[in-house]
């Protein structure tokens, strides 16, 4: 939404193709009960326009679903956006013809589409991950995946539910479902690092601070590593005693929200470090479930906390003391198959009515892929990536001219505040496109030279192999869809950081980039 207004600022003619059937995107899909954003909604808000800050209030410290999918609307409305937006339209390719410099873009029904430009904004979790379960299509049950809610929404009113999987979305989704269903059994993989998110009705002090704040603090986010305004801790984990180190996690954890792994500056950069943050919610885990045993396969292990995506919940461990919720650890008896009336395991079959797949997504990349795009010489975007994204600060890909990535691989994206990455992405393309017409005419081309995408991609992974990140075995990796290449997909140096990259960038004429005209006659 916010590039179609720059471009139109900038002068440009765009058009957006959306599969949904409104504005929203994740908001628009996500309507699984629980989901609410786990960013403050003051952080998790536009900062572009003064009026949407000024005219905009928000109700909780993180709103819920429904509320961030009206703001959502009311933004397409303030900016009068929606005219330009084709909605339930789905694109399956792109094709770059090198004659004329432009895109055809194929959807799934009309006529195909021609541009200079071709910007892709398709979410880094939005390719739902069902798994490929063995009798799947013969449960006699209804099934949904979080991410392809109903928009009816579901009623579990007296009906047994499984839910399989316990990342953000399942300890999302459990605690309110349990508030319905007449029993929930939860299948899970591996347990998952949570911390409380403190929700509530927003303060209305804070909210006035926030908006007389709002340049200052929109500059403060920008700058920051995560885009979140967030007290940064500058010491390290070990080097202060263990009573401050505790009290220090133990007022992060009573206030709630993302702070928590920032208590410490090192605590995503040393394993001893990170321990000590880990230990400390293993702890709570164990003082909050009263059942020994469930406590204990609630306690995730084997891996650092922050490398699988911390979660915020509301009352997700307490809800294992309720009576009619179950654990199912999958490690000791894994799902051998869904049966018309249930799912399966190595140890017993579950009658259930519904089953809910919180099992997340072909992350950053598979929206991406989900497209056939082909850049020069009819190359695919799949094969150049088959080893792997590869993308000169996460923007453009060498073979690929005119085509950008928003929050794509290479990028902070989801390491970050998405909505302050998107601004910041958005900003630096509608410039660069400004710039490049100013320079080269109606006919220019940019494209990401190979040396500075390699020199980039280098440096992304140097990066995750200088923090803890690289060992990470998540969807920040590819390691949760089969066969998907291993790599750490985001850049982890923050946001700030790369702003100020991007920027130099631009700043020495696009360097990295080959900016040229496409011949006179072509
Ligand atoms: O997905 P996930 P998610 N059998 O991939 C399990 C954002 N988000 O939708 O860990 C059994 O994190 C899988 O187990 P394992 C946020 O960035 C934000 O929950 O692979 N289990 C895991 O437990 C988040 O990180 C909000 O062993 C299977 C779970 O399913 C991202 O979206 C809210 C399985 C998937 O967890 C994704 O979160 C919600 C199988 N075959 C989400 N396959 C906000 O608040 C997978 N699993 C903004």
């Amino acid at each position: 939404m916010y590039m179609l207004h720059r471009l139109r600022v900038s002068g440009f003619t765009a058009r957006v193709l959306e599969a949904g059937g409104d504005v929203g995107g994740t908001w628009y899909w996500n309507r699984y009960p629980g989901a609410r954003c786990d960013v403050e909604s003051l952080e998790y808000s536009y900062s572009f326009c003064p009026e949407i800050t000024r005219e905009w209030s928000w109700s909780e410290r993180y709103a819920a679903q429904p509320e961030i999918l009206r703001y959502a609307g009311y933004v397409a409305d303030r900016l009068n956006l929606r005219e330009d937006i084709r909605f339930g339209t789905r694109v399956t390719g792109a094709v770059y013809d090198e004659d004329d410099g432009c895109w055809t873009v194929t959807t799934e029904h009309g006529a195909p589409l021609r541009a200079r430009f071709l910007i892709t904004a398709v979410g880094c979790l939005s390719a739902a991950n069902v798994p490929d379960m063995p009798g799947l299509g013969s449960f006699e049950g209804r099934w949904h995946h979080t991410g392809r809610w109903p928009h009816e929404g579901v009623d579990f009113t007296g009906e047994r539910v499984a839910v399989v999987g316990t990342g953000s979305s399942g300890i999302q989704l459990i605690p309110a479902v349990a508030e319905q269903a007449a029993h929930v059994t939860v299948f899970q993989r591996t347990p998952n690092f949570s911390t409380p998110a403190v929700n509530g009705p927003l303060d209305p002090a804070r909210e006035r601070w926030f908006k007389d704040n709002r340049d200052a603090l929109a500059r403060r986010a920008r700058t920051s590593p995560g885009g979140f305004l967030i007290e940064y801790g500058e010491r390290s984990a070990l080097e202060v005693s263990p009573e401050e180190r505790l009290a220090e996690f133990e007022r992060r954890w009573s206030r709630g929200g993302v702070g928590f792994l920032a208590a410490f500056s090192d605590l995503l950069l040393s394993e001893e470090a990170n321990r000590t943050a880990a230990d400390f919610v293993r702890d709570k885990i164990r003082s909050i479930v009263t059942d020994r045993a469930t406590a204990e396969r609630l306690v995730p292990t084997g891996y650092s906390i922050g490398l699988k995506r911390l979660c915020l919940d509301t009352g997700y461990y307490a809800v294992y003391n309720r009576p009619d919720v179950t654990l199912v650890d999958l490690r000791e008896t894994p799902i051998t198959e869904i049966v018309p009336n249930g799912i399966r395991t190595a140890g017993e079959t579950f009658d259930v009515d519904s089953i809910v797949f919180a099992t997340g997504y072909d992350a950053i990349t598979g929206a991406l892929l989900g497209m056939d795009i082909r850049g020069r010489g009819g190359r695919r975007l799949r094969d150049a990536w088959a080893a792997g994204p590869s993308s000169y600060l996460g923007l453009m890909s060498a073979g690929f001219p005119n085509l950008f990535t928003i929050t794509g691989p290479g990028s902070p994206s989801v390491l970050t505040n998405m909505i302050v990455s998107i601004e910041q992405h958005v900003e630096w393309i509608a410039a660069c496109l400004a710039d490049l017409e100013r320079a080269f005419g109606p006919r220019a081309l940019i494209e990401a030279e190979a040396d500075a995408e390699a020199a980039w991609m280098d440096h992304v992974r140097e990066l995750a192999e200088f923090t803890l990140y690289g060992r990470a075995e998540s969807w920040y990796s590819g390691a949760n869809i089969a066969g998907k290449p291993r790599t750490f997909l985001p850049y982890a140096g923050g946001v700030g950081n790369y702003r100020t990259m991007c920027d130099r960038v631009a700043a020495r004429g696009y360097e990295g980039f080959l900016r040229t005209a496409l011949p006179e006659g072509a």
